[in-house]
């Protein structure tokens, strides 16, 4: 009867959240891996500082947001906190490019035009290092150092359920290979932004609060406030957080994870609603992500077009509006904007196949995560 069944319900899950943990735990980074990555960052922050004494070298992304997986590439980002006028960050990319390839084995591969200017560094698997060492630099990317400490902040307050659920959606999107935003799929970063907008905003009870609406404890300054026009405020004192807030959701982490997929293949409104971290469910109109929107008009095309518009332009405003998420501090930037027409008919496709897999092996919680993860 209905009951039995809810009690196997009941032990499935319970066998699924550990199961999740288990499998969680072989993927999360070593000590030794931590110590090398910290021990190369260390190296090239000396070696920078000879092209720029007054640089500082930090980490960004999954090796500074908690979201780890073993072996998975390293973000350094530069900052250069001088009274003169610095170098550019293309400028940057070629001297401190040239100087590597001097002082250094890492294979160097310069980017001074990309939109963002990076420098790709590569180093090749060896008996202590198996998997080498990947790594990109890039400076003055302040808003992303910003995104990492938000990450971790969420992170931090409620560390086993969201980890969990994050680094798992992780593997689960690279070994479905639905998470490839040159080839019109999603970024880890979009995934993990996905999870906290369903912990904030779409669980009720919450299993987050929204860090970027607590108000600050003491009055702080403008400019404390914003990098350029960009409002990156957030509550960031977990310590206290940890103390005074306490969620009143207690889902175990395996049916989150359910609820989450199902959430993402039937309710989510794909068509007219963008995730937003710090907004919640937003309309797409209201943020002019729907219609041809002008960023893509005076971008994209030549001043004799904008006047007398292209027809497609409507449609390519459309393809890079597809899956709309939010970036929690640069607000007019669709994390999204990578995922095709196809990449995300994929992507729900793959919510919808996860959700039939978890309510058809009702039995067996191990089974069904390995299979999920083919
Ligand atoms: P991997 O382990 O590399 O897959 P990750 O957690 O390092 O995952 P990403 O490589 O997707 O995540 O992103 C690294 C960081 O770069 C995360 C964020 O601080 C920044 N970032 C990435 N994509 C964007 C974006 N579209 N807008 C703003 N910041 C971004
Ligand atoms: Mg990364």
């Amino acid at each position: 009867g209905p009951s039995v069944r809810r009690g196997q319900r009941h032990h499935f899950l319970a066998d699924l959240s550990q199961c999740l943990f288990d499998f969680v735990v072989q993927l999360l980074p070593t000590p030794e891996e931590l110590a090398i990555k910290e021990d190369v960052r260390k190296l090239l922050e000396r070696l920078i500082k000879n092209v720029e004494p007054e640089s500082r070298l930090l980490s960004f992304g999954s090796t500074a947001n908690g979201f780890a997986l073993r072996n998975s590439d390293m973000d350094l980002c530069c900052l250069i906190d001088s009274d003169r006028l610095p170098p550019s960050a293309s400028e940057m990319v070629v001297m401190v490019s040239d100087l590597l390839e001097r002082e250094t084995k890492f294979q160097v591969k310069p980017l001074p035009k990309a939109r963002i200017p990076i420098i790709k560094l590569t180093l090749a698997p060896t008996q202590g290092l198996p998997y080498g060492i990947a790594c990109d630099i890039g400076f003055e990317n302040r808003l992303a150092l910003e995104n990492t400490r938000l990450l971790l902040s969420y992170a931090t307050l409620d560390p086993t359920r969201v980890r969990t659920m994050v680094l798992f959606l992780k593997l689960w999107s690279k070994r479905r290979k639905i998470n490839s935003p040159y080839l019109g799929t999603l970024s880890s970063y979009g995934y993990a932004l996905m999870v906290i907008f369903f912990l904030v905003h779409v669980k009720n009870p919450p299993v987050l609060p929204n860090l970027q609406v607590i108000p600050p404890m003491r009055p702080i300054t403008k400019e404390d406030m914003h990098i350029g026009e960009h409002n990156i405020w957030f509550f960031d004192d977990t310590e206290l957080l940890k103390r005074t807030w306490q969620s009143g959701n207690t889902d175990s982490v395996g049916e989150l994870l359910v609820d989450f997929f199902k959430y993402f293949s039937h309710d989510f409104p794909y068509n007219t609603h963008v995730i937003s971290i710090r907004g919640g469910l937003i309309e797409k109109t209201y943020k002019g992500w729907y219609e041809a929107s002008q960023h893509i008009l005076t971008v994209q095309q030549p001043i004799s077009q904008v006047l007398q518009p292209d027809p497609r332009a409507h449609d390519l405003s459309r393809d890079r509006n597809r899956l709309c998420i939010e970036d929690p501090f640069e607000v007019s930037y669709n994390v999204g904007r990578t995922v095709t027409k196809d990449g995300l008919y994929t992507i729900r496709g793959e919510f919808m196949r996860a959700s039939r897999i978890f309510s058809s092996r009702p039995d067996r919680a191990f089974l069904a995560l390995t299979q999920l993860c083919e």
